[in-house]
């Protein structure tokens, strides 16, 4: 299909297809046996300033938007979705600082991040707030010009090898939601200390890591916004990052699309190639056919952000929930196509179906999609 992409996105595109092709599928199966974090890919990416794409270009990046972040998420995760969540944890760490931050805040973290020097991580989740974002118990107290924090982040991707973190927190107890706060936090902050790095069905390479703050004292000027939006921040920067892990769906569906059309045009069964029976013929239609709907969707909530629309949530949230639960669809097909083989991990798809489960999951549950989806579809009905 044809999405009128202009010279600079096909460009963009290109680039990330050849480290792709060069860099990640030949090692992604090794990155994932020994879950190792790809340090080796992340300054490749760097070095084709790949991290500044959507960085405004006063603060040392290109300028671009979340289309053009959803082409490199698309085609690293054709490759391996341990090392794309790795680049796209960096936006979400980043995007708080972008969308909120205050001048010197811009121009102090920005540049390192747009140039690829210092990886980025974002830290909400708590043992006991996945979906419910607005149960966290991490606190952070003013004292003087600093603010003290407590508490433990969990299951947060980039964990220990990113070096800005921005990190959501209660500075009110008593008024839930809005009593909480976004805030920087620099690795090697006094107080501020990691969890093992945690054993994971899939996307082996990438770490995750719990983040535990004890009287983890940082400088009032790390606030970002002001107190009480913290949640607000957390929220909107979801809604723009989504696509991201839409496209991420994607592009993994993509990759499995491909190894299962090359196996099933070589694997002979009864005399005849696996891809002349109409079984699997059908199989392959659907997979492509549902791939190339959730790329749509997903490349048109990229753009619906980019134009500046003010209700991006459902929209954004549609191609999350489309997208990976398409590519937990397709992957799980192409092991069925593969067979047995497709079982072992000699092959790509094990892999690429272990990795899958996740998109289900993070950024906000396929349940809590939905939630968001129906809630604005039916503030939108209520308004007309
Ligand atoms: N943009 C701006 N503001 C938003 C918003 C958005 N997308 N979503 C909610 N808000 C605002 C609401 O307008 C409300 O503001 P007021 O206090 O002024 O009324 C406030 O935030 C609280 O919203 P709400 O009452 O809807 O919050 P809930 O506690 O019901 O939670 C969900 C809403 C479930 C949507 C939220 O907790 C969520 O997204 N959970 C999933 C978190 C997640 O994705 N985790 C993944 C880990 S991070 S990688």
């Amino acid at each position: 299909m044809e999405y009128f992409l202009t010279d600079e996105q096909k460009m963009i595109k290109d680039l990330v297809g050849k480290i792709t092709e060069e860099k990640i599928i030949p090692t992604r199966a090794e990155l994932d046996e020994e879950e190792k974090f790809p340090w080796e890919i992340m300054k490749v990416l760097a070095d084709s300033d790949l991290f500044g794409l959507y960085i405004p270009e006063e603060y040392g990046g290109f300028g671009m938007g979340c289309l053009e972040n959803c082409l490199v998420m698309e085609e690293l995760s054709r490759g391996c979705c341990g090392v794309s969540v790795t680049f796209a944890a960096t936006a979400l760490g980043t995007y708080p600082i972008l969308l909120h931050g205050t001048e010197e805040q811009k121009k102090k973290y920005l540049p390192d991040i747009a140039r690829g020097k210092r990886l980025a991580a974002f830290g909400l989740t708590e043992a006991n707030a996945g979906s419910d974002a607005a149960g966290i118990q991490t606190t952070a107290v003013k004292d003087g010009d600093h603010y003290v924090l407590n508490g433990t982040k969990q299951w947060i991707t980039n964990g220990g090898e990113a070096e800005v973190y921005t990190i959501i927190a209660l500075t009110d107890k008593s008024k839930g939601s809005r009593g909480a706060s976004a805030f920087i936090v620099e690795k090697d902050t006094p107080g501020f200390s990691f969890g093992k790095k945690e054993k994971k069905m899939g996307i082996r390479c990438s770490a995750t890591r719990e983040l535990v703050f004890e009287d983890c004292r940082i400088p009032k000027e790390n606030l970002i916004g002001k107190e009480g939006i913290g949640f607000i921040v957390a929220m909107r920067t979801l809604d723009i990052t989504r696509p991201g892990i839409s496209a991420q769906a994607v592009g993994l569906a993509q990759g499995a699309l491909e190894a299962t059309l090359e196996y099933s045009r070589q694997r002979k069964q009864f005399g005849q190639t696996i891809s002349s029976f109409q079984a699997i013929q059908h199989m392959l239609a659907d997979m492509v056919t549902q791939i190339e709907a959730a790329r749509a969707l997903v490349y048109a909530a990229a753009k619906t952000i980019d134009s500046g629309a003010k209700n991006i949530s459902k929209v954004s949230a549609m191609s999350k929930l489309f997208a990976s639960d398409m590519a937990m669809k397709v992957t799980t097909d192409a092991v069925q196509i593969f067979g047995g083989y497709g079982y072992m991990r000699e092959y790509p798809v094990e892999k690429m179906m272990r990795d899958a489960k996740i998109i289900q999951i993070y950024e906000g549950t396929n349940q809590i999609q939905r939630n968001v989806i129906a809630l604005q579809l039916i503030k939108e009905s209520m308004a007309r």
